[in-house]
């Protein structure tokens, strides 16, 4: 059986989670506590040495150490649906807009809150190794989420997918991003009607109420 090492409220394993449930992949779930700093300890280091969640242990016992990882295997082991493109052209809009949705949107979210939340004092970064925060970061992050809820918006004008007209990867990533957003209270509004209508048309998949 194939094992998700996932945190019920944190991002990242929120992707891996709606991909397996988009693929129809059945799992079992082990929560890692990140509150309690579960993923620094000693146990789940000699499982995932980067101390971050998602992991995925597969049938065959090989470790998948991030959501990276854990999409080509998955892809590879269960392609249908593809949910990274089926053509050549496909694959790389999609390979593109995941990687924006995750470093224009994830990663901006991330630069808010990791410099700024008491929480995350010394955490700036997650992984083994601790990083002082950065407050001007924050600030930045702030102004780069904005941007991004403008970007998709934009996109999503004429569209009802975020890449190559089908359902992949990158409205995942992007769906995930746009609810997390919230942590730095950050929310799509009435200047975002495209962006609200393809969150909404996301809604109907049972997958993202996960
Ligand atoms: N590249 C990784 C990033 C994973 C990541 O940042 N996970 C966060 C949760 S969203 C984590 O494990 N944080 C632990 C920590 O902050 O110490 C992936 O997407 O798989």
């Amino acid at each position: 059986m194939i094992t998700l090492y996932d945190c019920a409220t944190a991002p990242s394993p929120r992707r891996a989670r709606i991909l397996l449930a988009e693929k129809g992949v059945a799992h079992d779930t082990v929560q890692v506590d990140l509150k309690s700093g579960e993923q620094m300890g000693e146990a789940y280091r000699r499982i995932n040495p980067q101390c971050t969640v998602p992991a995925l242990r597969t049938e065959e016992g090989l470790l998948l150490a991030d959501n990276a990882a854990i999409t080509a295997y998955v892809e590879a082991r269960y392609p249908e649906p593809p949910l990274l493109g089926a053509t050549p052209a496909e694959k790389a809009e999609i390979a593109s807009w995941n990687w924006r949705a995750e470093f224009e949107g994830l990663l901006a979210i991330a630069e808010a809150l990791r410099n700024s939340s008491p929480a995350m004092a010394n955490r700036a970064l997650p992984g083994a190794v601790d990083y002082p925060q950065i407050p001007a970061l924050a600030e930045r992050g702030l102004a780069r989420v904005a941007n991004f809820f403008a970007l998709l918006n934009d996109r999503l004008a004429d569209r009802d997918y975020i890449a190559a007209g089908r359902f992949s990867v990158a409205d995942i990533t992007a769906v995930v991003a746009v609810d997390f957003a919230r942590v730095v209270k950050q929310k799509p509004g009435d200047q975002h009607p495209h962006l609200l209508r393809w969150r909404a048309a996301m809604a109907q998949r049972p997958s993202m109420a996960l």
